[in-house]
């Protein structure tokens, strides 16, 4: 199991997040990939390598471009107009509205937001750019030949759409890993997300593509987060159509449920032929998550890394949510040991 893992995540450290009607510390905080890396160590993962230097050549071809410059400068424009606050959406783009960019800055994140659960702040870019490294030196590790590799992004992926951020993502690391596994040979590859929250910018990503399964685990966004996508009928378009499953489940969703969801997930994509994995990796499956609903205990995660690794692919885990308490770290080492058992 190689472990990919860059300093630089710590460049993203927003001091806000709008919740619960309030200005709270952010859920999504430095300390999260610590706790993981300190974990993941000390269960025996300690073959752990920093990122290669890419570009955003592979980004460019699931994102827009144009989203893509927006990351890359939205902080600047923001300090530019004379805001002092971190930067937050608070007009959006939404029903039966103009899908034109606004030139105002204020109107540029609104039209790029899906949430505003997310502060922009100085290093964010930067700290996202490090994390979409760590996935696609991971799935270079599957190109070599190998057949599981960690990439433990932060900030996390998976609610980052072709164009919206949101739901702490900024560029859809998983999906970015996804495009790599394809521009290496792989003819088809799966997305699966276990993490609590619907993966909205992963289907989004692939939604009208026949080369990428996407499968996503999650409570159901009747009741969670993201809340506008994740319901069961939305099955793919075009060349797409039955290349997306979504699997909504309620609150206190215990492993017995859960794991019945993963196996028809996993026999789907053997079905669909893909040749390797992206586990879309959240622990805020997990009983005591603060902001989740399911019942997954510690050695449930062990359960499920076996699971997987009976599909027999190779496995790229990109890291997603999981906040707050302790077992976080344990929770990830779990599933690598079950993938590696
Ligand atoms: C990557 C990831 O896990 N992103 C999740 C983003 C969720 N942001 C909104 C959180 C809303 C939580 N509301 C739950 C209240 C629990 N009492
Ligand atoms: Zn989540």
């Amino acid at each position: 199991m190689r472990v990919i893992y860059s300093e630089d995540h710590k460049l993203r450290d927003a001091r806000t997040e709008l919740h619960a009607g309030q200005l709270v510390t952010p859920f999504e905080a430095p300390f999260r990939a610590e706790w993981i890396l300190a974990a993941v160590k000390q269960a025996g993962f300690t073959d752990v390598v920093a990122p290669d230097a890419h570009g955003l050549e592979t980004a460019r071809k699931v994102h827009d471009p144009a989203y893509l410059d927006f990351l890359a400068t939205v902080w600047d424009r923001w300090v530019a107009a004379g805001f002092t606050g971190e930067a937050i959406a608070n007009s959006f783009a939404v029903r039966r509205t103009s899908q034109r960019v606004p030139d105002n800055i204020v109107g540029a994140i609104g039209h790029y937001a899906n949430a505003a659960d997310t502060s922009i702040t100085k290093g964010s870019y930067e700290a996202a750019i490090a994390s979409m490294r760590c996935a696609i030196t991971g799935a270079d590790w599957l190109n070599a030949g190998n057949r599981f590799a960690f990439a433990l992004c932060r900030p996390p992926g998976h609610h980052a759409g072709i164009d919206l951020f949101g739901g702490y993502c900024f560029i859809n690391n998983s999906g970015v890993a996804a495009q790599r596994l394809l521009d290496h040979g792989a003819r088809k590859v799966a997305v699966l997300d276990v993490d609590f929250h619907h993966g909205n910018g992963t289907q989004d990503l692939f939604y009208h593509r026949g080369d990428v399964f996407t499968a996503s685990l999650h409570g159901d966004p009747m009741q969670a987060f993201p809340y506008f996508l994740g319901h069961a009928d939305e099955e793919g378009e075009g060349e797409g159509t039955g290349a997306n499953r979504n699997y909504p489940m309620p609150p206190g969703t215990p492993w017995d449920v859960w794991s019945s969801a993963l196996a028809d997930a996993l026999t789907r994509i053997k079905a669909f032929g893909a040749e390797a994995i992206v586990v879309a990796l959240g622990v805020d499956t997990f009983e005591r998550d603060p902001i989740s609903f399911f019942s997954l205990t510690s050695d449930d995660f062990t359960r499920m890394g076996a699971m997987i690794a009976s599909a027999g692919l190779p496995v790229l885990a990109c890291m997603e949510g999981g906040y707050g308490v302790p077992e976080i770290g344990l929770n990830v080492a779990n599933v690598l040991k079950g993938l590696e058992a």
